[in-house]
C-alpha cells in the first residue's frame, strides 16, 4: 500500500487513538489474512524414534502412567512453540505404557488415533472393549467415548497418539470427564467390534440394541489386516504416480474418513520407486512403517529410516523416494477441510 507522508501520520494516530476501543484497521493487514495461498507457520520437521524413545523411557523412571494420567511426551512443532501442535490443527505425542501400568479411565470431547510403535499385548479399552495393540496397528478413540489404557505384558509399549487437540481448542469446545474407576468395567471380549464391523458388514438389526455408537463403531484396525491389503493392491494395481499404493482408513458407518476431524491411510511404495511431486492443503503427520527412502519436501531432503515421524505442512510440495519398499501411515486433518470445503490438492 503506498500512501502519501502525511495521510500515513494521521492514519497512524487514528490506529493509537482507536486501539483502546478493540478497534483495528483491515487494510494494513488484509493480504496477510486472506492470503493467495497457504504460507505454514508449521515447519518441516522429523523425529528420530530413538532419541525421543530415550527421553520417554528416562520420564518413565521418574513418573507412573497414573500419576501422570496420560505419560506423553508431545511432539511440538519447531515452528509452532508453546501450542501442543505438530501441524496447526492436529497433536502428536509418543505415550509410554510400562509392564503393569494403567492410564486411568475418562473421555473427552478430543478425537484420539493410537499408531502403535513397540510392543504387543498392551490394550485401549473404548467403552470398556479391549483392543489388544500390537506393532502398526491403528487404534481410535473417538471424541467422548471412554478410554484406558493397560499394559499387562512383561515389556513397554509405546504409541503414537494422533489427536484434534488443537481444532477443539480453535473451536472452544473442550470438555472431559474422569472414570469413576480406573478401569472401565469390561463390557464385551476383546474383538467383538471388530467381528461386527471390520469385515465390511454390520450387525442386522434385530431386537437387541447395538453396544456400539451407531456413528462411529469400529476402533481397531489391525496390522496384519492392512499390510496384507497392501502387499495385494501392490501385487495388482497400477500404482499411482502421485501416492503409490495407499489405502485409506474408513469408519464404515459412513464410508468417509475414520474421524470427523481427522483422516488416516497407509501407503507402499516399491523399492526404486519415485512420486511425483504433490502437494495438498491437509497438514500430515507421517509414520515410516518400513523400509528407507527419502522425502523431499519443498525442496528440503529428509532421509528416512523405520519408526521415524515427520511432518508435511499444508500446501509443501512432497516427492518420495524408496530405496527399499517404503510403508508409511499418515495421519492429517482432511477429514475436517473436506466437511468445511476447504480441501484442495495439486497434483504436478
Ligand atoms: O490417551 O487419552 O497424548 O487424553 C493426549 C491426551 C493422550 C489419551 C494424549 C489424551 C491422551
Amino acid at each position: 500500500m503506498t500512501l502519501a507522508n502525511d495521510q500515513r501520520t494521521q492514519l497512524e494516530a487514528l490506529y493509537e487513538e482507536m486501539a483502546p476501543a478493540h478497534l483495528t484497521p483491515l487494510w494494513e493487514s488484509l493480504a496477510e489474512l486472506v492470503r493467495p495461498q497457504p504460507k505454514s507457520p508449521a515447519q518441516v520437521h522429523r523425529w528420530s524414534y530413538e532419541e525421543a524413545r530415550d527421553y520417554l523411557l528416562r520420564a518413565g523412571d521418574l513418573i507412573s502412567a497414573e500419576q501422570a494420567e496420560r505419560r506423553v511426551l508431545i511432539l511440538e512443532n519447531p515452528g509452532l512453540e508453546g501450542q501442543s501442535a505438530i501441524v496447526p490443527s492436529l497433536y502428536a505425542g509418543l505415550q509410554l505404557i510400562l509392564p503393569g501400568e494403567v492410564a486411568p479411565a475418562h473421555r473427552h470431547a478430543q478425537s484420539a488415533l493410537r499408531f502403535v510403535m513397540e510392543g504387543d499385548g498392551a490394550f485401549t479399552a473404548v467403552d470398556g472393549e479391549k483392543a489388544i495393540m500390537r506393532p502398526f496397528d491403528l487404534v481410535l478413540t473417538p471424541g467422548w467415548q471412554w478410554h484406558d489404557h493397560g499394559n499387562p505384558t512383561d515389556k513397554p509399549m509405546i504409541w503414537l497418539d494422533g489427536l484434534d487437540i488443537p481444532t477443539v481448542r480453535h473451536f472452544d469446545a473442550s470438555f472431559a470427564e474422569k472414570g469413576e474407576e480406573k478401569v472401565y468395567p469390561e463390557t464385551v471380549q476383546p474383538g467383538d467390534t471388530l467381528a461386527r464391523y471390520g469385515h465390511n458388514m454390520r450387525p442386522m438389526r434385530g431386537s437387541l440394541a447395538d453396544r456400539r455408537p451407531a456413528h462411529q463403531p469400529l476402533f481397531h484396525y489391525p496390522y496384519a489386516e492392512w499390510r496384507p491389503a497392501l502387499d495385494a493392491m501392490a501385487a495388482s494395481a497400477e500404482i499411482d504416480p502421485h501416492l503409490g499404493h495407499a489405502l485409506e482408513f474408513l469408519n464404515p458407518a459412513n464410508g468417509g474418513p475414520v474421524m470427523s476431524t481427522i483422516a488416516a491411510h497407509v501407503r507402499l511404495l516399491p523399492a526404486g520407486f519415485e512420486t511425483r511431486p504433490r502437494r495438498s492443503t491437509d497438514g500430515t503427520v507421517f509414520v515410516v512403517v518400513e523400509g528407507n527412502g527419502t522425502a523431499v519436501i519443498e525442496g528440503r531432503e529428509i532421509a528416512l529410516n523405520p519408526r521415524d515421524i515427520f511432518t508435511v505442512p499444508s500446501w509443501h510440495e512432497l516427492r518420495l523416494r524408496a530405496d527399499s519398499t517404503l510403508v508409511l501411515f499418515g495421519y492429517s486433518d482432511k477429514a475436517a477441510q473436506e466437511k468445511l470445503n476447504l480441501y484442495k490438492e495439486q497434483n504436478s
